[in-house]
């Protein structure tokens, strides 16, 4: 029998879970060539490195001594937190992660929450003790007390702790005392967390992530809970309804370093992947042929914001993208649909328009960016808060939301934040900097880290994460400022934008071609202004027209996608299409607005 281990790497995010994944993977495998390339080999897919963040949980294996350690990183960003309560599935522990400055956060307290819960041994890493001002001891304490109140068994709150630094690589027992590896991590792996058990009977295994691949398809992955599964073998595969579906298993892989390894049979208690399961979904259970037995089904994290998507309708249609029609974004949303759990896309009274659900803003703008990126052009509208009603009462998502800032700019933050109906639970002094917690409505947040950033010169750092549904707070104040729109279509010179630089700040440059109706900038006073910036001077030699270049104007602002979902109003939309990314009022003429001013009050 192979001697296993399966644990998950759990935290907050940007604590270092990837870093510390990878940086096993390095020295685990030393003997081999390995270059470092310092990027991140686990975040693989391209938004994941720009963003520097992990969307999707993945698994590796590495071997240390003569034990298979089978690796699960999570992503750390609250939207995607139901996917790290499904992995967890996989594992018998966790390394959970803390950094030694931030201490715990929000994110860790769920990610906690949930392993304890699950009756998972855990390992505690205070990662980043290299940074300074860091402060190992205090945070140790700090989990200690998370872990009490979370309910940890006597046995959870045994945990080994280790201290160190991903980035550099290395774990020790004592801060003060750096290793050169992560020998000490690697033996507290082997001796804390148990083998996985193995209980008796027929094929069981629960599909928990699932993989694509252009030759063969959607690959399902999951742990073996009982029995063996073999390569060839005829299954039943049963549907979360517990409808039986037969189907054959075609291929096997097991995890191998980065990569996966074809086996012909896989024992209860390792992590496989499996090739050949026709129509499967998250959370079925591929069983015996014979006598099939379910698995208790996953919980599925419910949306809690959606957006309305809808076919580009701008006069600049179709002029950047390669995927346009309604057809296309119907088709391309059905298929996220497959892989993309927390998602839900309803259809709208126009065959061009669908409500997407999703579980917050990053969710659904990693969804806009993929498809942007892939060739698709489409509008998006406000992102709106899902609503409920609860025993007669109306009910609105709430969330939980830290806030670390200098502490000579805190009261400014307190500031904003109540004005969005945010709670003050906690202040709390950290080194130089103030805590802050709060209890927030979801609609509140959207909109607000803009703000609270020009607030604290940039040096807020927020998180934020749902707490559940709470009685309807009421009026939440829009966004202050107005906007500048374009009065007619045509392209934008220096000469006008720089005349009317006293109005506001602009969104975009001169010499860009722009239409009428399309948001231009941001109005120094709250009602919006429509205004012409095509206009050239009138022009009487070419030398004048050379000086056009040499006007003074005040770089334009550059809003994310994420940006724009928090700034945009219920009458506006972003364009966006492989290129470009524009705002524009839904309504681009000026008595188009005025007759429809009243639907959006
Ligand atoms: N100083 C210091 N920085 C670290 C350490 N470990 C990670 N970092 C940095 O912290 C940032 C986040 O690291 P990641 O490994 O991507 O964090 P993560 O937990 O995987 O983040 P998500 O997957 O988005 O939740 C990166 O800039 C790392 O270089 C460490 O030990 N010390
Ligand atoms: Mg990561």
């Amino acid at each position: 029998m192979q001697n296993i281990r399966n644990i998950a790497i759990i935290a907050h995010v940007d604590h270092g879970k990837t870093t510390l994944v990878d940086k096993i993977l390095h020295f685990t495998s030393q003997f081999r060539e390995n270059e470092n390339t310092g990027e991140l080999i686990l975040d693989n897919i391209d938004l994941e490195r720009e963003r520097g963040i992990t969307i999707v949980s993945k698994n590796v294996a590495v071997r240390y001594k003569d034990t298979k350690i089978n690796i699960i990183d999570t992503p750390g960003h609250a939207d995607f937190g139901g996917e790290v309560e499904r992995v967890l599935k996989m594992a018998d522990g966790v390394v959970l992660l803390v950094d030694a400055f931030e201490g715990p956060m929000p994110q860790t307290r769920f990610v906690t929450g949930k392993a304890l819960g699950l009756g998972i041994k855990p390992i505690v890493v205070v990662n980043k003790v290299d940074k300074e001002n860091c402060r190992p001891e205090e945070v140790y304490e700090q989990v200690f007390d998370l872990f009490f109140n979370l309910g940890a068994t006597e046995e959870q709150l045994d945990f080994p702790v280790l201290y160190g630094s991903s980035k550099q690589g290395w774990m020790s027992t004592d801060w003060k005392q750096p290793t050169a590896d992560f020998t000490d991590l690697l033996e507290a792996i082997v001796s804390h967390i148990p083998a996985p058990e193995i209980s008796e009977g027929t094929l069981q295994m629960q599909v928990t992530s699932l993989d694509y691949s252009t030759f063969v398809g959607r690959i399902a992955i999951g742990r073996v809970a009982r029995g063996t599964i073999k390569e060839g073998q005829p299954v039943s595969l049963v549907k979360r309804d517990g409808k039986v579906v037969k189907s054959r298993v075609k291929e096997l892989q097991i995890f191998e370093g980065l990569g996966r390894a074809k086996v012909s049979e896989v024992k209860a208690g390792d992590i496989c992947a499996v090739v050949g399961i026709e129509g499967f979904e998250i959370g079925d259970t591929i069983a015996d042929f014979e006598n099939p037995e379910q698995l208790e089904v996953i919980h599925i994290d419910e949306p809690t914001m959606n957006m309305l998507f809808t076919i580009n309708n701008s006069p600049f249609f179709g002029k950047e993208g390669k995927f346009v029609t309604s057809r296309h974004i119907y088709d391309r949303l059905q298929k996220e649909l497959e892989k993309n759990l927390a998602l839900r896309v309803v259809p709208t009274e126009s065959p061009d328009a669908w409500l997407v659900y999703g579980r917050g803003i990053l969710h659904l703008s990693v969804l806009i960016e993929t498809m942007r990126r892939e060739g698709y052009e489409l509008q998006v509208g406000q992102p709106q808060v899902i609503v409920k009603e609860i025993d007669g009462v109306k009910c609105e998502p709430v969330e939980e939301m830290v806030v670390d800032v200098p502490a000579d700019v805190s009261g400014k933050v307190i500031e904003l934040v109540t004005q969005r109906k945010g709670e003050l639970l906690v202040m709390e002094t950290k080194g130089e900097m103030q805590h802050l917690e709060f209890s927030i409505p979801s609609r509140g947040i959207i909109g607000l880290r803009n703000n609270v950033l020009t607030a604290t010169a940039g040096e807020a750092v927020m998180a934020h994460r749902l707490k559940g549904y709470e009685p309807w707070k009421g009026t939440i104040p829009g966004r202050l400022a107005g906007v500048l729109i374009s009065l007619d279509t045509g392209t934008t010179t220096a000469y006008s934008i720089d005349k009317l630089q006293d109005r506001g700040r602009f969104f975009v440059d001169p010499g860009v071609d722009i239409y009428e109706g399309q948001i231009l900038g941001e109005h120094i006073r709250d009602n919006d202004l429509t205004i012409n910036v095509t206009k050239g001077k009138q022009l009487t030699n070419m030398r004048a027209s050379g000086s056009d270049d040499n006007v003074r104007i005040a770089p334009a602002i550059k809003f994310s996608l994420e940006e724009c979902m928090e700034y945009i109003q219920a009458d506006e939309y972003i364009e966006v299409t492989p290129q470009s990314i524009r705002l524009r009022k839904i309504y681009l003429t000026e008595n188009e607005r005025k007759v429809n001013a009243k639907k959006f009050q």
